[in-house]
């Protein structure tokens, strides 16, 4: 899809955030000018639209040391808003860099049930793919039946091999068979899934652990790269879920998924803003070709509706 494709796209799923904003902002400026109380009430339109108190501070601060003049537009507010919101968003806005040299670069897929692992998975084995590496899915959600099937069905679609075991079996012994494997067949890229819900965190924790140091005995410097997936419709509560996988694993980066759908994507400028963390792509559908790269300066300007 081309980028403008991918664009509108994401407009349309960030309509909820950008209608509010957008509007909101229409009402505030035509009715007075750019004083305290026009900024008091454009930092709470931001708060509203998920931004969070700090990145909204930020925002507003930067805006009254700017000196708009009496007849400012709401359209020339949008885009100096998109230009502070961009400020926050572009040093997060990092692809997921792959390194052959590691043979393969090994990377651990994390998150709650539901947030979209197993499609991410899918859709950078289509991505990199067209990109000329070799990726390799591992099923490592063995906890539920049907998700061995489900990282299956992606193998076939993308034509990568899935390394799987019956249900139940242990999630590091399986990555570790997978990792022998890669290595010997030259893989460059190894994608393991893992369950999203256990008995409880503490399971959770004793299983990616336990991934960890199995395939460090095979690799030492594994996993190259350990993705946190939120659902950007869960809106804040995708700052505590970044908060409980801290604490449970080091997480090198994110992917915020179902951008499409009645977004809330100003909880993205939030995660930014709380934890600088790395967004390495962003879904915006449930197809193989809808994982797409981030980039700051359109996401913002489609945040708050300003014309691209
Ligand atoms: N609209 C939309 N739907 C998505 C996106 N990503 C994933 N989904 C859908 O969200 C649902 C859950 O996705 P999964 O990939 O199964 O999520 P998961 O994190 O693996 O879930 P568990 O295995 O239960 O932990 C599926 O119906 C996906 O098709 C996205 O970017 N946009
Ligand atoms: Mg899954």
């Amino acid at each position: 899809m081309a980028l403008s494709g991918f664009f509108s796209r994401l407009k349309e799923g960030l309509s909820r955030s950008t209608q509010k904003l957008s509007s909101g902002i229409t009402a505030v400026f035509t009715k007075r000018k750019l004083d305290d109380a026009a900024l008091d009430e454009l930092e709470e339109l931001l708060i509203g639209a998920d931004l969070g108190p700090a990145a909204a501070k930020r925002v507003i601060a930067a805006f009254r040391r700017t000196r708009f003049g009496d007849d400012v537009t709401d359209e020339e507010i949008k885009t100096a808003l998109a230009t502070e919101i961009t400020t926050i968003l572009d040093p997060v806005a990092k692809p997921l860099v792959i390194d052959r040299g590691h043979a393969p670069h090994v990377v651990l897929v994390v998150g709650v049930n539901g947030t979209g692992k197993t499609t991410t998975i899918g859709k950078f084995a289509q991505f990199y793919r067209e990109q000329g590496f070799r990726p390799m899915l591992v099923a490592g959600d063995t906890f539920r039946a049907a998700a061995v099937e489900q990282l299956q069905i992606w193998g076939e679609r993308t034509g990568a091999p899935v390394v799987s075991g019956k249900p139940e079996t242990d999630a590091a012994g399986l990555a570790f068979t997978a990792l022998e494997r890669a290595k010997r067949e030259g893989i460059d890229l190894l994608l393991i899934d893992t369950a999203g819900r256990l008995h409880n965190k503490t399971a959770l924790m004793d299983e990616l652990a336990k991934i960890i140091r199995v395939i460090r005995k095979l690799d030492p410097t594994a996993p190259h790269s350990v993705l946190l997936v939120l659902d950007a419709t869960t809106g804040q509560n995708a700052l505590n879920q970044v908060e409980v996988f801290q604490d449970l694993v080091n997480v090198d980066g994110l992917i915020v998924t179902k951008l499409d759908g009645s977004a809330r994507g100003g909880v993205v400028v939030a995660l930014a803003e709380e934890f600088g963390l790395p967004v390495h792509a962003v879904g915006v559908g449930e197809q193989a070709g809808d994982l797409r790269p981030f980039i700051a300066a359109e996401f913002a300007r489609g945040l708050v509706g300003a014309n691209v």
